[in-house]
């Protein structure tokens, strides 16, 4: 069970380059007005506000006609990418307040130089409506935040953001749940790579809940880290309309607080990323709202306990 006391480090990241649309700049506040330090303070841990990463541009960087934005991307992948190496080195739990998906190329691939350290494998749960494993090569629309699954498993080398030698996430070890958008290349990439994807199609035929202990079941046998990445749009609209990309026919708000639940009892969550949250489309904070709700269950709010079980 996921309660004890966790120090939390909340890491503002207000990143919209990688998304071709402004807004998810305002995430990070969003989340804070939403009062996610507040919520997690009062279930009993500590919690540190480091405020926002706000790197310069990266002036090596080309710009590049299929990676939209890549000095600013690469310059916050690379900040990101030290910043939560640093938390988790030190023994807390970076809880990255976003700002859109491309944020996690720096997410990720500083878990995997952490979790590389301390000899663990690291898996990821990636929730969202979209694969994000698309590369400069194949992006239909060029925007970053389409590629940061295929760039933290080594798949979408998009040259100099950070050091070759990396350590990368094998794609078998990345879990994608409430898939309903992907594109012609990716379909083919991530059937290739071994990535698992558990689209809404079988959430609604097995239940979200027998797919999260199977996801659990596996990082428990390998003693895996486990980063969840939460994008805005793996929830429906209608739960949650404050984000630039909505994709009809998501997971409901019940299906969405059992994986935190469940994340939660597992205790094997390591990070967390809370992406796409676009304030300025969003319904007088509903979905900012919603996230802090969310994340109040992955860090054990519960409506009542339940006896202990394995995953
Ligand atoms: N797959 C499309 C659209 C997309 C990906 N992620 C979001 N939208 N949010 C692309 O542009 O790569
Ligand atoms: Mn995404
Ligand atoms: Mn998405």
């Amino acid at each position: 069970m996921n309660t004890q006391p966790t120090s939390i480090t909340l890491i503002g990241v207000p990143l919209e380059e990688g998304s071709g649309r402004r807004g998810a700049a305002m995430g990070p506040t969003a989340l804070r007005i939403a009062g996610v330090e507040t919520t997690l303070t009062e279930l009993g841990h500590r919690v540190t506000d480091s405020g926002d990463l706000h790197p310069e541009p990266a002036s090596d960087l080309p710009e590049h006609p299929k990676a939209h934005h890549l000095k600013i991307v690469g310059a916050f992948t690379r900040a990101l990418e030290e910043r939560v190496h640093d938390v988790a080195i030190k023994g807390g739990f970076p809880l990255i307040l976003g700002g859109d998906h491309s944020l996690s190329m720096g997410s990720v691939s500083g878990m995997a130089r952490y979790a590389a350290a301390v000899g663990r494998p690291l898996f990821v749960l990636w929730l969202d409506a979209h694969s994000d494993f698309n590369s400069p090569a194949t992006s239909p629309s060029g925007n970053i935040h389409g590629m940061p699954v295929a760039f933290f498993c080594g798949q979408a080398e998009i040259a100099g953001i950070l050091p070759t030698d990396r350590p990368l996430v094998d794609p078998r070890h990345v879990y994608q749940v409430g898939i309903r958008s992907v594109d012609p290349h990716e379909r083919v990439e991530i059937h290739q790579h071994g990535v698992n994807v558990f689209d809404m199609r079988s959430i609604d035929e097995q239940g979200v809940a027998s797919i999260m202990r199977d996801i659990l079941t596996t990082v428990i046998n390998a003693n895996g880290l486990l980063h969840v990445s939460f994008d805005v749009d793996f929830l429906d609209p209608d739960v949650a309309p404050g984000v630039g990309t909505t994709v009809p026919g998501g997971a409901t708000f019940r299906e969405a607080h059992l994986v935190m639940e469940m994340l939660s009892d597992s205790g094997l969550v390591s990070s967390l990323d809370l992406v796409e949250l676009n304030p300025f489309l969003d319904d007088r904070g509903k979905s900012a709202r919603v996230l802090v709700e969310l994340t109040a269950s992955l860090f054990g709010r519960r409506i009542f306990d339940r006896p202990t079980r394995a995953a």
